[in-house]
């Protein structure tokens, strides 16, 4: 029997594999990445994940653990010939206890919030894409997004986790003590992994008090130096939640997709600001900048309405071509001149390439994405184009002493940048902790290292 046929007679488990069923599980969200021809399987039980990953291990054939699909660096992109395993159906939430609550690794990020908000607790982690993206995704790939100046990135809210190893064994460390000094922190290595050590089936995550009604303070600074130089103090200022930036030009780009003319000068660099409360800020900000280049957005409609102008960046690249995308972070003393470095960088390699950069301030990072300008022939750029113009970002990240992703991973996207982040010992090292969790290296290949 095939092993689409083996696969099929795994008890709570369905099978897709004809070309249009399997579509959306084997291209990326932005469209540059295509893979594939590959199975789906979707178990609805961690014994079937197990079953699924003993019938790949005895075949011999590679498997790609999928949540959301909406990761930016083609990790869940299958090779040829993979079997996609969508965890998707695992979509129970549990109890709260102890302040944490399991929930099924395909339960969405906008679902585990909506259980946490009905008890009067938040999750911490605020995706753009939070309709789709999952709890199983966000603990393997340790997601940031926009409240990690408050609550951390994924791995501070991951209390524990069940995964499935690559031989089908269980690992359980769904609810390790609260004080548990006992040798290696298994649960930690597999946040960020990337599905490259095991499949993340469950995740106990750590629920906060949520904040009260929100404010949004959005400040037009006439240059990046000025938002820049704006940092501390908005740090310093109590109840901050999220403190985001986007370049003028990104905001007037969004403005024209969601044909939503901007309130505020698009001439720099806008800085979104946001607390839980009415700011005391408002006072400290007034002095900042004048009237003019200050919006507050009190309530939910308010919020929302000044929000999308950085929310939904990434859907406007998208409208308009498919993007190479960087996600990169710079140190805070250095963020303007880096800017200034990369899209000199980029200019060098192309004068028609439009950089839309817009991202996440209090961590220096910068989502760094490029377009094909009006007069390319093509709204995608050819491969190796594409290439160069990460190689010249990239360049200047590291001769600024920034991180080649301070957010989205490596995936299958940066595979030759993780050497030279990170240097040819570290790499070695995290090969040999992958040969030990997944020996015959069926575990999304491709992925962090070649091959
Ligand atoms: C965001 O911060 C996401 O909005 C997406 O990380 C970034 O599209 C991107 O490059
Ligand atoms: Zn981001």
């Amino acid at each position: 029997m095939d092993l689409a046929g083996t696969l099929r007679e795994i008890a709570d488990c369905s099978v897709l594999s004809d070309d249009g069923a399997v579509a959306g599980y084997v291209t990326d969200w932005t469209g540059r990445w295509r893979g594939g021809p590959a199975i789906v399987a979707r178990p609805r039980t961690v014994a079937a994940v197990a079953a699924v990953m003993a019938a790949c291990a005895r075949a011999g054939v590679a498997v790609v653990p999928q949540g959301g699909n909406t990761g930016l660096v083609a990790g869940s992109v299958p090779p040829a010939g993979a079997v996609v395993l969508s965890l998707s159906s695992l979509d129970a939430i549990g109890e709260v206890t102890d302040g944490a609550v399991t929930a099924g690794a395909g339960v969405t990020l906008a679902a585990l919030e909506s259980f946490a908000a009905a008890r009067g607790l938040t999750c911490g982690l605020s995706l753009a894409s939070g309709e789709s993206a999952t709890v199983g995704g966000a603990a393997a790939t340790n997601a940031g997004g926009a409240e990690v100046l408050r609550y951390g990135s994924a791995r501070a809210r991951i209390a524990g986790l069940r995964a499935v190893l690559s031989d089908g064994a269980v690992l359980d460390r769904r609810r390790p003590p609260a004080k548990d000094n006992t040798g290696y922190d298994l649960v930690d290595q597999l946040v960020g992994s990337e599905g490259t050590l095991a499949v993340i089936t469950d995740v106990t995550w750590r629920l906060d008090a949520a904040p009260g009604e929100r404010t949004v303070l959005v400040l037009a600074f006439p240059s990046v130096v000025d938002a820049v130089a704006a940092v501390p103090a908005l740090r310093g200022l109590p109840g901050l939640l999220a403190l985001e930036w986007s370049d003028g030009a990104a905001v007037a780009r969004v403005a024209a997709h969601l044909g939503a003319p901007a309130p505020l000068p698009t001439d720099g660099c806008w800085v979104f600001a946001e607390f839980d409360g009415a700011p005391e800020a408002a006072g400290v900000v007034a002095g900042l900048l004048p009237d003019n280049r200050i919006a507050v957005g009190a309530g939910p409609e308010d919020r929302i309405r000044l929000w999308r102008y950085r929310a939904r960046t990434t859907e406007a690249v998208n409208a308009a071509g498919v993007p190479v995308k960087l996600d990169v972070g710079v140190p805070l003393e250095d963020f303007a001149a880096a800017q200034e470095a990369i899209v000199g960088a980029v200019a060098a390699v192309s004068p028609d390439v439009e950089p839309v950069l817009f991202g996440h301030l209090a961590e220096g990072n910068v989502h760094v994405n490029l377009l094909p300008g009006p007069t390319a022939p093509a709204r995608r750029f050819p491969e190796e184009l594409a290439e160069r113009l990460e190689a010249a970002v990239l360049g200047q990240v590291l001769a600024h002493g920034g991180t080649v992703s301070a957010e989205h991973g490596i995936g299958r996207a940066k595979v030759p940048w993780l050497a030279r982040q990170r240097g040819a010992d570290q790499v070695a090292l995290m090969r040999r902790l992958k040969g030990a969790w997944d020996p015959s290296g069926l575990l999304n290949p491709g992925v962090l290292f070649d091959g």
